[in-house]
């Protein structure tokens, strides 16, 4: 019994995806009543919109909430996120002798409906501006054509609505991209592994233009009941990491949000990056230095530790901006090679990068991970963890650059009222923190924070998610229609 064991019922229609992948299918279990009432809420408005159609099954897809390793996994680093309760829910219907896909949302006056040909997907994304959402849909499509190469052979309905705050760290892009990949998958009845999925969708949401990692695909398709994960990268692999009993994870949002596809701002970093392990790797005299793109495939080929690295980045680096032109007289290279062959779409007008900084924040971000899993599965120190989150955040806004005002103030704030530690989490620029607590003094604890809100809570904000305890859940599922 319980959410995750598999159900007995299954419709005709998802039969044969059933028996090929049971492992993602779900039953509700009666302490399942929230889910219960959402997805009967979601089945109402289908049937409705709808005229009568019913959904042939839902999908759940749940955010997740990084609990240290920001902005590593690009790099090759290991993170630690869990999956949250706040979710994207779909209704899904598949359409016979017909190509073509309705897409619609619940909050259709913010995310107006859309529709189009699912053997004409065209993923158009204008620089500096934030794509629609139903653009996120398609590139979880997209990444589903692309890998299984089945030609489609009937259209969907594809019928949303979503907790997550959107743009604010907790994943919600993902989740989407993830839930229409889920979706497509079982329509056209092709089988991936969860592993395949979390690859595949990684892939597809570099479409909307940010050039991510994989974290949030990865844990949203494998994320387990009651464990965060350590996840590391080539090889995708993922290891449970037990959070010690004596605390909570508590998630505050800054009411800041940052659509991170609207603005160069997070692949200014990767660029940064990636010009950071060049640079290592022809100044340490790797053969093939153009290969190394990841600060991760650097330090393996030189074989050093972390602590070496960050004594390398202290002695090759200075610490100001490096014109385009410095980069290209340090790799040998022309302007239009650099531009081509490292730098993406939007940041090939970018005129400076900074790099010490960059790749200070990468290594000691890495090395942070290590440690705070290690704590997890030996003394299991609060104070200890709490510590980690605390630099993590301290690093982040100070070498990554990618902090805010609302940030610090919420970590300022938490540290004030007893947490062990706190954190911006996802790419940042607003978003959300989320802080260590002790599960004794937990209510006060979100007492005292909600009353520093006091005056500044805007009417468009959710309070219910404003600032949430918050539990490691399961990853994404698909269920029966009710
Ligand atoms: P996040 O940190 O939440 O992943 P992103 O900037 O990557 O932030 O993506 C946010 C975008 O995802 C939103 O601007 C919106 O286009 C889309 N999105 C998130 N939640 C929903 C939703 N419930 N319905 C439609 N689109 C959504
Ligand atoms: P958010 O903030 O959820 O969009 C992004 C990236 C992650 C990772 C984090 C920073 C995508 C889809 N997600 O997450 O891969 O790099 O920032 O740690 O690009
Ligand atoms: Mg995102």
């Amino acid at each position: 019994a319980g959410a995750d064991c598999i159900i007995t019922y299954y419709s005709p229609k998802i039969l044969k995806w059933f028996q090929k992948m049971p492992q993602i299918f779900k039953t509700l279990s009666a302490d399942d009543e929230e889910l219960k009432s959402s997805f009967k809420k979601l089945n109402d408005s289908f049937v409705e919109k709808y005229n009568g159609l019913q959904p042939d099954f839902f999908v759940r897809v749940p955010g997740r909430v990084n609990l240290i390793g920001e902005h590593v996994d690009y790099n090759g680093y290991c993170v630690c996120p869990m999956a949250i309760k706040q979710s994207i829910l779909a209704a899904v219907k598949s359409v016979d002798n017909s190509l073509n896909v309705s897409m619609s949302n619940v909050e259709n006056k913010k995310y107006a409906d859309y529709s189009c040909k699912l053997d004409k997907i065209v993923i158009e994304i204008e620089s500096n501006k934030p794509p629609a959402w139903y653009q996120y849909v398609l590139c979880g499509f997209k990444g589903i054509l692309e890998t299984s190469r089945v030609q489609p052979s009937k259209g969907l309905i594809f019928h949303i609505c979503g907790t997550i705050p959107p743009a604010s760290g907790l994943s919600s892009s993902s989740a989407l991209v993830c839930a229409a990949a889920l979706s497509l998958s079982v329509v056209l009845n092709v089988d991936f592994s969860n592993t395949e999925l979390a690859e595949i969708t990684a892939k597809a949401e570099r479409h909307i233009g940010t050039e991510g990692g994989g974290m949030d695909q990865a844990i949203i398709f494998n994320a387990k009941k009651g464990t965060a994960s350590k996840i590391s990268f080539d090889p995708l692999k993922l290891t449970e990491v037990s959070i010690p009993q004596k605390g909570v994870f508590v998630i505050a949002q800054s009411m800041v949000t940052k659509n991170k596809a609207a603005s160069n701002d997070f692949n200014a970093r990767v660029v940064e990056c990636r010009l950071a392990s060049l640079i290592i790797a022809k100044k340490l005299g790797l053969n093939q230095w153009h290969e190394y793109k990841k600060l991760a495939d650097v330090q393996n080929s030189l074989k050093y530790d972390l602590g070496k690295m960050l004594q390398v980045v202290s002695e090759i680096f200075h610490g100001n901006y490096y014109s385009k032109d410095e980069v290209c007289q340090i790799l040998d290279i022309s302007e239009s090679r650099l531009e081509d062959e490292f730098l993406t779409k939007n940041t090939k007008f970018i005129e400076e990068f900074k790099l010490k900084d960059r790749a200070l924040h990468v290594f000691g971000e890495a090395l942070r991970v290590e440690m705070f899993c290690k704590i997890c599965e030996t003394t299991k120190s609060l104070p200890e963890l709490g510590r980690m989150m605390f630099e993590s955040h301290t690093s982040l806004k100070n070498y990554y650059e990618c902090s805010h005002a609302a940030l610090d103030r919420l970590v300022a704030v938490c540290s004030m009222n007893g947490a062990f530690g706190a954190r911006l989490t996802g790419a940042g620029w607003g978003g959300c923190i989320v802080a260590l607590v002790a599960a004794d003094s937990v209510a006060e604890f979100v007492k005292s924070v909600k009353a520093s809100y006091a005056g500044q809570i805007p009417t468009t904000v959710d309070t219910a998610n404003l600032i949430f305890v918050t539990k490691p859940g399961i990853g994404a599922s698909v269920f029966n229609p009710l």
